[in-house]
């Protein structure tokens, strides 16, 4: 078995829409288990160094105005392939190869707002934990002083 932690976001408009329901109940419904979970105003920083790998790119400034436009759920979820998993049900990135059945083929009416944010890898899911969950950092992710 490969049970893992990874980290997802419901992104403002996911929030605003009112779909926070929703997607942590396709996320509960493939039998991930909700780890941590809050409602959050994300800080700019904190923004710009989880994008960190996009900085170059044309639309980081946007992205970055876009996650700082209103309250945020960040999460962290375990499950068997869990990573793997999240961006499965997560859908594509671009909006015209978001598949329908996945959050964004389903929901998302452009690529720049595409409601959800799942780790790509485990490097990236530890890192990710660890900088919107500060309070739980630990050595070990794996070892979280959480259920
Ligand atoms: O991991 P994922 O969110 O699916 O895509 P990334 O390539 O990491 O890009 C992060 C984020 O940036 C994407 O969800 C939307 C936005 N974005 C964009 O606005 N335009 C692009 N051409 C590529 C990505
Ligand atoms: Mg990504």
């Amino acid at each position: 078995s490969n049970v893992e932690r990874t980290f997802a976001m419901i992104k403002p408009d996911g929030v605003r829409r009112g779909l926070v329901g929703e997607i942590i109940k396709r996320y509960e419904q493939k039998g991930l288990r909700i780890v941590a979970a809050k409602l959050i105003k994300a800080d700019r920083n904190t923004v710009e160094e989880h994008y960190s790998d996009l900085r170059s790119r044309s639309f980081f400034n946007e992205l970055v105005e876009y996650i700082l436009s209103g309250p945020i759920m960040v999460m962290i979820l375990e499950g068997e392939n869990a990573i793997k998993l999240v961006r499965m049900i997560n859908g594509a990135t671009r909006v015209e190869e978001a598949l329908p059945g996945t959050i964004r083929g389903d929901y998302a009416t452009s690529t720049a707002q595409n409601i959800v944010h799942g780790s790509d890898n485990y490097e990236n899911a530890q890192r990710e934990i660890n900088l919107w969950f500060p309070e739980l950092r630990t050595n070990e992710t794996r070892k979280l002083s959480v259920l």
